[in-house]
């Protein structure tokens, strides 16, 4: 079988350079759309020297028809998002425009040039649309999503689903709920924790400030769900899939669990914003509250069935919650003293 090549958007983020390596290690010739930043960070895929890297914008719908023109890739997995939920409710707009019509505008390219089963699209959707849905959550959940961030994936979701029924192109969408890793971007709750962490233990820093501890979330393995996002575009046919643990565990569980790899046990005291934790052998104040880190709507409970991926797909995931925590902190523990150090 001759070599496929995949374009891969968003491919500097986390789930991007996963994908990436995953890839050019099954032998596929890897592009990547990157976007301009006047501060550009490659750092997680400077390693990938097979990867070659192109300037694209999902908001610039004549570029996107020029690189899939001149790539022709056999498959696109479009990862690239404003993908941070609290901050979609500054940013709506934008949001809708990167999240909402950047699909559409690949949707658009496709159709304009006529492919079919021979340029394959993987849609990255994402838990974020079940919203308030009661868990657990799968393929037939009716969703109802509150945020900016839910809603602008929502969009994009039908619009594979019409581009599909409408005009027989080859489009799939990849239902994942939360999946971290080392390369997890410190703005997001498991990695904010595990960088606090480490550097409390190395003495850079006394305590971390969280938002809301009683969130539940579906906390897999990226390079799990990587492996997914591939095997649902292998499929005879395109359909929709969650890709899910079926466990979740709170905020208050990851930051546990976390400190428990420094050797400290956490002690929870007060209420509401005035709860604080605690050290239990020193009494010191490790965990505050910051009310600005609420979200002006939560999601509270994901928990997802991948009943499906596993039937049809074989899809099951192999890093349990406590391998992740472990991998995490294992990672912070080398890296944090050493960059706070240079
Ligand atoms: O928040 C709570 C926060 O920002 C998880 C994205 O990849 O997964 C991710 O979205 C929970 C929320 O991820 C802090 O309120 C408490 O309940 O890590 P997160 P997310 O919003 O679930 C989905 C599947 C995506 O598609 C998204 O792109 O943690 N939380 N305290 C906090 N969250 C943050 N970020 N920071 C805090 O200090």
């Amino acid at each position: 079988m001759s070599q496929k090549t995949a374009l891969i958007t968003g491919v500097t983020g986390q789930d991007g350079a996963v994908l990436a390596d995953f890839l050019i290690k099954k032998g596929y010739v890897v592009h990547g759309m990157r976007d301009y930043s006047a501060v550009p960070d490659q750092s997680r895929i400077a390693h990938l020297e097979d990867l070659k890297l192109h300037y694209g914008d999902m908001t610039d719908g004549g570029n996107i028809y020029r690189l899939l023109e001149t790539i022709k890739p056999d498959e696109i997995y479009n990862l690239a998002a404003m993908s941070h939920v609290h901050v979609s409710f500054d940013v709506p707009e934008s949001t809708a425009n990167i999240n909402a019509m950047g699909p559409l505008r690949i949707l658009e390219a496709m159709r304009t040039m006529g492919v079919q089963n021979d340029m394959r699209l993987y849609q990255a959707s994402s838990s974020e649309m079940f919203g308030r849905a009661p868990a657990p959550q799968n393929e037939d959940t009716k969703f109802e999503p509150c945020s900016p961030y839910g809603t602008a994936k929502l969009y994009a979701y039908w619009s594979v689903r019409n581009y599909r029924d409408a005009y027989g192109l080859y489009a799939a969408n990849g239902i994942l709920f939360n999946h971290e890793s080392p390369l997890r971007g410190e703005e997001f709750v498991t990695r904010k924790i595990t960088c606090a962490v480490c550097e409390i233990e190395a003495g850079l820093r006394q305590k971390i400030k969280l938002g809301n501890l009683n969130a539940m979330r579906d906390w897999g393995y990226a390079q799990d769900y990587m492996e997914g996002a591939w095997q649902i575009l292998q499929q005879d046919r395109p359909d929709d899939y969650v890709l899910a643990t079926g466990k979740s565990y709170t905020v208050r569980d990851f930051v546990e669990r976390a400190f428990a790899v420094i050797g400290k046990q956490i002690i929870w005291d007060g209420e509401g914003i005035q709860e604080q934790g605690r050290d239990k052998i020193t009494g010191d104040i490790l965990v505050e509250i910051d009310p600005a880190l609420f979200r002006p709507t939560e999601v509270h409970a994901l928990i997802g069935d991948a009943s499906k991926a596993k039937r049809i797909l074989g899809w099951q995931p192999k890093i349990s919650f406590d391998d992740l925590v472990a991998d995490m902190m294992q990672a912070d523990r080398i890296m944090k003293p050493q960059i706070n150090v240079a």
